[in-house]
């Protein structure tokens, strides 16, 4: 469960491409706990990530009692911005004691079996402790969820495509398309096969990366024609040490007449080496826009100085192709 190992960074992955504000985790062994267990510490790197995506509720169980705590961090500072961890452990089992003190206990009991019963909504959650028959002892409490958090660490590169920060088009002179060239606006939506293949709005604000933003007069008007079209972000000198993430909001639009040789391709691009982040391709079916998010670890490209490569294509047998990029950021944690 360290940093870096399989399952952590499948949870980071997990959680940057969740869309809520709300997030709830469970699992066994907890971090914190006044019972028998001592402190689960192998698990403070998940707690590091889902506090870095500003999660709510941690749920666990092993020790024999029930202990809920107030919001903190990994470290067990309380902290508005932490997570709230309920011990829940309370099933039917002999309880346990209690054998030390923790900080930022709110209530706890080792008395009485009985279950949590969790309201999760859209914006929030509720928790009511339902005693077993014959007992009284209870628990209520509620709050709202945090905004969803950015995944920490510090931000080296970012582009919402609001403002013009310097993207070039056709950068190597070579780009084939006659028609659907990328080109940062507003973009409008086009439909075909009653499926939405260019979306009208941006992942945020008004403004994305878009193959033609205009719809023109069917959705074959202005989509990527006959060729190639790219863009190249500027510059980005990216930091010599530390953990280095791309992530980028996406869509594609094919039409299903668009096989493997119709693409969209977000390449990240050094001076000693470069990391393909997405490579997405026609399938012979139609599919429609969304947007997606694809991420990458760009460490291996630490101390270059790298610019982001965006490309779409249209080649051979005319096909409907249409893309679009948005929200591009690199962090260091
Ligand atoms: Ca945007
Ligand atoms: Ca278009
Ligand atoms: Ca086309």
């Amino acid at each position: 469960m360290a940093a870096g190992s399989t399952q952590e960074t499948w949870l980071r992955n997990d959680l940057r491409n969740s869309t809520k504000p709300c997030t709830a985790a469970y699992w066994h062994h907890p971090l914190f706990t006044r019972g028998t267990h001592s402190n689960s510490t192998q698990v403070r790197p998940l707690w590091q990530a889902l506090y870095d995506f500003k999660a709510d509720l941690i749920l666990v169980g092993h020790d024999h009692n029930y202990q809920r705590y107030a919001p903190q961090d990994p470290t067990g500072k309380a902290d508005p911005n932490g997570i709230r961890q309920l011990l829940v452990g309370t099933g039917g089992k002999s309880m346990y004691g209690f054998s030390r003190d923790m900080p930022n206990v709110e209530t706890s009991q080792t008395g009485t079996h009985g279950v949590l019963k969790l309201s999760l909504t859209a914006t929030g959650y509720t928790g009511d402790f339902v005693p077993v028959e014959g007992r009284t002892w209870s628990d209520n409490f509620s709050a709202t969820c945090k905004p969803k958090g950015t995944g920490g660490g510090e931000t080296v590169w970012s582009d919402d495509f609001e403002t013009a920060k310097g993207w070039t088009t056709n950068p190597a002179g070579t780009d084939t398309a006659t028609t659907g060239a990328f080109e940062r606006g507003d973009p409008e939506t086009t439909t075909d096969s009653s499926q939405t293949k260019q979306l009208g709005t941006a992942a945020s604000g008004v403004n994305c990366l878009v193959t033609g933003r205009l719809a023109g007069s069917s959705a074959g008007t202005y989509d990527v024609d006959a060729g190639v079209t790219s863009a190249r972000s500027p510059q980005i000198t990216l930091p010599s040490t530390g953990r280095l993430t791309l992530t980028t909001k996406w869509s594609t639009g094919f039409g299903a007449n668009a096989t493997s040789e119709d693409y969209l391709k977000v390449t990240v691009v050094g001076s000693g080496g470069q990391v393909v982040v997405l490579d997405q391709r026609g399938s012979g079916a139609h599919s429609a826009g969304s947007w997606r998010t694809a991420t990458a670890d760009i460490s291996a490209l630490a101390g270059q100085t790298v610019r982001v490569h965006v490309e779409a294509a249209d080649p051979g047998t005319a096909s409907l192709v249409e893309a679009q990029i948005d929200d591009v950021l690199i962090t260091k944690a």
